[in-house]
């Protein structure tokens, strides 16, 4: 059987170099903002990982074949009209064996970009344990994938519709070490500050990197959390935030949404709840963390190389 793992040429000869790539998600353009901010905002993670000197590779499944970086063609067809399935790490052999494609989530594009070398990632905000989840269990794979692949992950903190205490306790539990950049508290993503101490902050890109060669130097095997607050212009009142969250939970609760489907359900109702400020919240910290996952990169391959 031929490989069906197919890494952009520019990115295979960055990789090999030690030059600095930041890998990026496709099921936060196919599931988690609408067409078409959904392209724009891709577009403009792509380019503010570029201007920050690293090369960015966005990740997901086309055609039967794992892809590690799209042209803009393939860009588009994650952030196209059509239904694109949602992959997670559970997800991604039947999927290829199938001759499928689809989007991946945080916790199956750490797993492709750590088969491909790649120790940098951004999101806009990490999956976790979700409300409830002491009942349904419905806990983010991305948890249990930031445990297992050696990547340092840059989000807004976790997504507010979560329990963040419960999400920042499993973190704990898994060995994840979660590292505020330049803030002491937990970010809940549309929200700069949760009012969770975080364990760990650091004050800039070349301090991350240091922490990250550390714990990989001790053969630790997880990756790292990169707590980024959204730029403060962006973000949200926290009072108002919680009220969309609780009519959006209740009306996930009376639909009987769960599973996959719950945390697409959650942002979308968001979006519609609040006349669409989430969405601009959304896109600004998603290219915000992608800028800022490159000036990590950048500051790890520089310590790599000397
Ligand atoms: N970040 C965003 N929007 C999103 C996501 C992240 O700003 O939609 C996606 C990621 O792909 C993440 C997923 O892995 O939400 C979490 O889904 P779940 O809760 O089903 O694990
Ligand atoms: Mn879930």
């Amino acid at each position: 059987m031929t490989t069906a793992f197919e890494v952009l040429p520019e990115i295979a000869a960055a990789l090999a170099e030690g030059r600095p790539v930041v890998a990026l998600e496709t099921t936060v353009i196919a599931q988690g903002l609408p067409h078409p901010v959904n392209l724009e905002t891709a577009r403009r993670a792509e380019a503010a990982v570029r201007k920050a000197g690293a090369l960015p590779a966005t990740i997901g499944l086309l055609d039967g074949r794992v892809r590690i970086g799209l042209d803009a063609s393939g860009l588009e067809r994650f952030a196209g009209p059509e239904e694109t399935p949602k992959l997670s790490t559970r997800d991604l052999g039947p999927a290829l064996a199938a001759g499928a494609g689809g989007a991946t989530t945080v916790a199956a594009t750490l797993a492709l970009a750590a088969k491909a070398g790649i120790r940098v990632f951004a999101t806009g905000g990490i999956g976790g344990v979700h409300r409830g989840g002491e009942d349904t269990f419905d806990i983010s794979a991305d948890l249990i994938a930031l445990a297992r692949h050696p990547l340092a992950a840059v989000s807004a903190g976790a997504k507010a519709i979560l329990d963040l205490p419960r999400t920042l306790e499993l973190l704990e539990s898994l060995g994840v070490p979660v590292i505020g950049l330049a803030c002491d508290r937990f970010p809940a993503f549309y929200l700069r500050d949760s009012g969770l101490p975080l364990p760990a902050s650091l004050p800039d890109a070349s301090a991350v990197a240091a922490a990250m060669a550390a714990h990989w130097g001790l053969g630790l095997p997880s990756g790292l959390l990169i707590a980024h607050p959204p730029p403060a212009v962006a973000a949200l009142d926290a009072g108002q935030v919680e009220r969309w969250i609780a009519q959006a939970e209740r009306e996930a609760w009376q639909q009987s949404v769960a599973g996959k489907a719950l945390t697409p359900f959650l942002l979308g109702r968001l979006a519609e709840l609040s006349g669409g400020r989430t969405l601009e919240t959304n896109a600004a910290l998603i290219v915000d963390n992608a800028r800022a996952a490159a000036e990590i990169a950048v500051a790890y391959a520089a310590l790599e190389a000397a």
